[in-house]
């Protein structure tokens, strides 16, 4: 955020500040979350997004409001980017009745919002890349000029469905943006244990389709990629894969213990951190008014959450379909 100041680069700052503004939210309401597995315990499996949240926002700052999202299980960064409420997105993982599902989803990340176009993802890994090639499906039927977004990561790439999705989303020229989260782990897998390729993006090319790898440390540069191709996808040209290469910065879920790693980060510095990178640039008073708020914002969210009343059980095969 230097030099001569026009029109364009304005909104560039502007846009830079306003992606800042959600991962520093994103980051504190994972900490918040971490705080409390620690000391209270948790029903579930927390599985932290600390160190992918620049990506997850960058990403859906290229997307429309209406366009469609579907994200993988680490953090609540793409929900919360896309526009959901917090305390929604707390009380869904504390299991209360005050979240998106109702409690529903109660200990693992799972929200949904029709109206902001969250539509949640697979209770298997990968199933939500078939879902999203229907959606797209659907866009492309009614003409509605809508995208899809499918988060997923490394290790999920190689389910079959992804193959299956991407080979009919390239020869329908369906409008998706695939999105591979490259953190280098598959639970204990290391991402070169599983992969014949030295990158996820080199397989689009058997698809038909870009690959494009990008630092997915770097916010501004994940939105520049993904916007690309978001409209790429509304010209009815068809997908890409893109692959964001970042960190898994802990275990696979709060309390993975790790013994299959000989580098895991125990403490709170975070390589290559996307919050500083984005931050670079952002006046100091700025981004410390941005932090204070944040950090209040996410506070006040929690406590409504924990305050809520828990999931009353004869809600579970409520808004179920089978
Ligand atoms: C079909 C299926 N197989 C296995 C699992 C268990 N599982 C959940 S997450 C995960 C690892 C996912 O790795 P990756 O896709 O690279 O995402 P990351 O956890 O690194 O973000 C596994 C094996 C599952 N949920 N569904």
């Amino acid at each position: 955020m230097s030099g001569e100041s026009t029109p364009e680069s304005a909104s560039r700052e502007q846009t830079q500040v306003e992606i800042y503004r959600k991962v520093v939210t994103i980051r504190f309401a994972e900490l918040r979350i971490r705080s409390h597995v620690e000391k209270e315990g948790f029903g579930g499996f927390w599985h932290p997004g600390i160190g992918q949240e620049g990506l997850q926002a960058g990403a859906i700052a290229a997307m429309r409001p209406d366009d469609y999202l579907y994200y993988a299980h680490r953090g609540l960064g793409y929900a919360y980017a896309k526009g959901m409420d917090l305390v929604e997105l707390f009380s869904d993982l504390l299991g209360r009745a005050t979240g998106s599902t109702r409690g529903k989803g109660g200990g693992t990340v799972h929200f949904a919002d029709a109206e902001k176009h969250v539509l949640g993802q697979g209770g298997t890994l990968g199933s939500n890349f078939v879902m999203g090639a229907g959606t797209a499906v659907s866009s492309q039927l009614l003409g509605d000029d809508r995208v899809t977004v499918v988060f997923f990561g490394d290790g999920a790439s190689g389910r079959g469905t992804w193959h299956e999705a991407a080979l009919q989303a390239s020869v329908w020229k369906l409008p998706v943006v695939w999105i591979c989260e490259n953190n280098g782990w598959a639970l204990s897998a290391r991402f070169e244990d599983q992969s014949p390729t030295e990158h996820v993006a080199d397989r689009a090319p058997a698809y038909g389709m870009p690959g494009v790898i990008v630092d997915g440390q770097d916010a501004m540069a994940v939105l520049d990629a993904t916007s690309e191709a978001v409209e790429r996808a509304r010209r009815g040209e068809g997908p890409t894969l893109i692959e964001a290469k970042t960190l898994r910065i802990r275990g696979h879920y709060e309390g993975d213990r790790q013994p299959y790693r000989a580098d895991p980060v125990l403490g709170d510095e975070i390589p290559n951190d996307p919050v500083h990178r984005l931050g670079e640039g952002i006046p100091d008073e700025v981004r410390r008014t941005i932090d204070a708020e944040a950090r209040q914002l996410v506070e006040e969210a929690f406590d409504a959450a924990l305050a809520a009343p828990k999931a009353d059980t004869s809600v579970i095969f409520e808004d179920v379909w089978a």
